[in-house]
């Protein structure tokens, strides 16, 4: 059976919407597979989600949103969920998002350089089910990432510098170390 990837995201868990939006996918007769509420959400974890838009000069407000409360975090599952789904969230914009979508009734419009609070995430192909689902529930795949990221950051000073740093580091630990 078809399945999605799916967030309640702070602003919606923040106004207690939960009830609401769980209420709506039950609704549609979709079966909930999984759900979990998670209350620290790191930065490594919302950067893999939006690889697409990591590069954008408007995705800090995004990250410091997404990480700024709890989510709660789904699976959902039925005949053609996913584009379901994505017609029930509405459109990405507040004010594109039409009344009876859960964005359309629910997600306000957003400030100067403020992040677009809409409510709700949804996967919006069946690939990036796939990636999200594998990403957020299952935990070895959300460990390597998480380490790869830290690993970056940690020695992003010595990548800026070049080959010639890792080298001298290199001969210094193998001139230190082997005996
Ligand atoms: P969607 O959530 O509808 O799949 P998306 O994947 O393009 O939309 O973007 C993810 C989130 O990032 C979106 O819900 C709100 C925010 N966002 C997208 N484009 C933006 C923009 N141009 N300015 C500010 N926030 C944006
Ligand atoms: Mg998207």
């Amino acid at each position: 059976m078809e399945q999605t990837f799916f967030i309640i995201k702070p602003d919606g868990v923040k106004r207690g919407l939960v009830g609401e939006v769980l209420k709506r996918i039950e609704q549609r007769g979709f079966t909930i597979e999984k759900l979990e509420l998670r209350t620290k959400v790191s930065e490594e974890l919302i950067d893999q989600h939006y690889q697409d838009l990591v590069g954008q000069s408007f995705y800090p407000p995004i990250r410091e949103f997404m990480t700024s409360g709890p989510v709660l975090v789904g699976i959902i599952s039925g005949p053609k969920v996913i584009e379901t789904w994505r017609t029930m969230m509405g459109a990405t914009r507040p004010e594109e998002a039409l009344p009876g979508t859960i964005r359309g009734d629910f997600a306000k419009a957003a400030g100067e350089n403020q992040a677009i609070q809409n409510v709700v995430h949804g996967s919006d192909s069946e690939e990036s089910a796939k990636r999200e689902i594998a990403l957020w529930f299952e935990e070895w795949i959300g460990s390597i990432n998480w380490l790869k990221a830290h690993l970056n950051r940690k020695y992003s000073h010595i990548k800026k510098k070049g080959l010639t740093s890792s080298f001298l580091i290199l001969s210094f630990s193998s001139t230190h170390y082997s005996r």
